[in-house]
């Protein structure tokens, strides 16, 4: 069986790609679809040096429906060219309903989509032998037809996600799925040839009662499995009862093939009220790094996405780490740096209590800002980002020592009522020689921020109004700060 919709052509996409240049929220250096709907990468791969990069993508509209691979590549992680549409549900098929998310591997030189087949939720297999540009769907399709023994009915049938590596001879897959009224549940199956799927058993239960250290909500989405050699973590995205979409999660601990043993577990990127992180997928890098992408969702109305004609965008090439206390670090891809234009940079500035400093030379709606300042015991201080000179529209990146927090005011990053302004906050972590440092990147109405080198990171959207939303402020209160350096850029475009 083959792919059967003929596949949107490439010079399509880009012409499609054109179409948004006038819109003023449409991200510039993040990758997204060339219209209309994306939410969670699937199938990262290096191959052949190359970054594969597949993402859950509806060409029918800026709405989750119709679910179909999209697929791009890139050279450096940072700039892609869009190939051919991978997956599109086969009528009649088990993914009829949609090609959900997966994993791609090399199955001895025969790259191998595992992905999640709806409704109901089965495992599939497509495999491609023109270097990932098209897929064959395999006839044994579906590889695994539904939850295992007693989660047939317990699981509600949620049972999506397959996570597929290679370890001792063996395939291994993570599925993720839920107990109903006990909690979130990663599955674990065993394969020798990727078609025949042994049932393990569960490697994690939540429990839907834990509060602390935090709350890992009810249904488990998108299992990742990381190894750090001697430690291993767990990155899990969870939904709530209702089936809303909160936040995504890690576990570091160990894992011992047949079971995790968890010890830390945190909130992976802090957001907003339900966060717009989601969904994310691990690639091992050939050098090593693990690497992640993330979907950043929309925080504005249903509505104002539809009328806008595009949804959802990538997080930037992430690298996750894991520190030597088990918390994981994850910093942008140092590759970025490819886009930087227009260096500026300040040193050794002293704000006054009450000061506010507009950085007039550093404007713009697409920049990175590297700012490092010694941390008052009380006050707070930051910058405003997407300034306007008048002070209606701002959004404000605000430090503040004694609740050892970051946090981002949305409040006033919009005078449209619409989008969501709750806002996100994160823990500082280590404030070695009492210094705190802020990465920053801004791309229109995306904000990312990496807090002293990744310990924490945020990630949130914003949709101001005004065309002079482009100013840059330091600004300081309750406390004078003293700001060791400040570095900022203009970043290119990738298109
Ligand atoms: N998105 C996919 C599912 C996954 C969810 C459907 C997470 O496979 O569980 O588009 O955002």
């Amino acid at each position: 069986m083959t792919t059967d919709s003929p596949q949107p052509m490439v010079t399509e996409a880009r012409a499609l790609r054109h179409t948004f240049v006038a819109n003023p929220h449409r991200p510039q250096f993040h990758f997204l679809a060339p219209a209309n709907w994306l939410n969670d990468p699937n199938g990262l791969i290096q191959w052949q040096g190359r970054m594969h990069l597949f993402y859950q993508y509806n060409p029918n509209g800026p709405f989750h429906g119709s679910i179909h691979w999209g697929h791009a590549i890139s050279d450096d992680l940072v700039h892609w060219q869009d190939l051919p549409v991978a997956l599109t549900p086969t009528p009649g098929g088990c993914d009829s309903d949609g090609c959900w998310s997966g994993s791609a591997v090399n199955n001895q030189g025969t790259p191998t989509l595992i992905y999640s087949g709806v409704s109901p939720q089965v495992v599939c297999l497509a495999t491609s032998s023109d270097d990932l540009v098209t897929w064959h769907k395999h006839p044994a399709n579906p590889v695994i037809a539904g939850p295992p023994g007693d989660l047939k009915v317990a699981s509600g049938g949620h049972f999506r996600d397959p996570y597929v590596w290679r370890a001792d001879g063996q395939w291994r897959l993570l599925m993720g799925s839920k107990s109903a009224g006990g909690g979130g549940l990663v599955l674990l199956y065993n394969s020798s040839d990727l078609l025949h799927w042994e049932y393990v058993g569960p490697i994690l239960q939540g429990d839907i009662t834990q509060t602390e250290p935090i709350w890992t909500g009810a249904m488990w989405e998108c299992p990742n499995l990381l190894d750090f050699g001697q430690r291993q973590a767990l990155v899990i995205s969870t939904q709530n009862e209702l089936g809303d979409l909160l936040y995504v999660f890690y576990a570091s601990g160990r894992f011992d093939g047949q079971h995790f043993v968890p010890g830390v577990q945190d909130i992976l990127v802090h957001g907003g009220r339900q966060g717009c992180f989601y969904a994310p997928q691990v690639t091992r890098a050939d050098d090593g790094r693990h690497l992640m992408w993330g979907w950043l969702r929309e925080e504005r109305s249903q509505a104002a996405f539809m009328e806008a004609g595009w949804a959802g965008v990538m997080s930037l090439p992430l690298v996750v780490s894991m520190e030597l206390d088990g918390h994981m670090c994850v910093e942008p891809a140092a590759e970025l740096a490819a886009l930087r234009r227009d260096h500026q940079h300040w040193g050794d500035l002293d704000l006054p209590d009450g000061s506010v400093w507009p950085l007039n030379s550093a404007i713009g709606d697409s920049l990175e800002i590297i700012a490092q300042f010694e941390l008052p015991d009380d006050g707070e201080f930051g910058l405003d980002v997407r300034a306007t000179p008048d002070g209606q529209e701002y959004t404000r990146l605000v430090v503040q020592p004694a609740e050892q927090q970051v946090v981002i005011q949305r409040d006033r990053s919009s005078l449209d009522p619409d989008p969501d302004k709750t806002p996100c906050a994160a823990p500082i972590r280590s404030t070695a020689n009492r210094m705190i440092t802020l990465h920053i990147f801004l791309d229109r109405s995306v904000l990312e921020v990496f807090v002293n080198g990744g310990l924490s990171s945020m990630a949130a959207r914003i949709y101001p109004t005004r065309r002079d939303s482009i100013g840059l402020n330091l600004f300081s209160r309750g406390a004078a700060v003293r700001l060791k350096s400040l570095d900022v850029w203009r970043l290119d475009a990738i298109w």
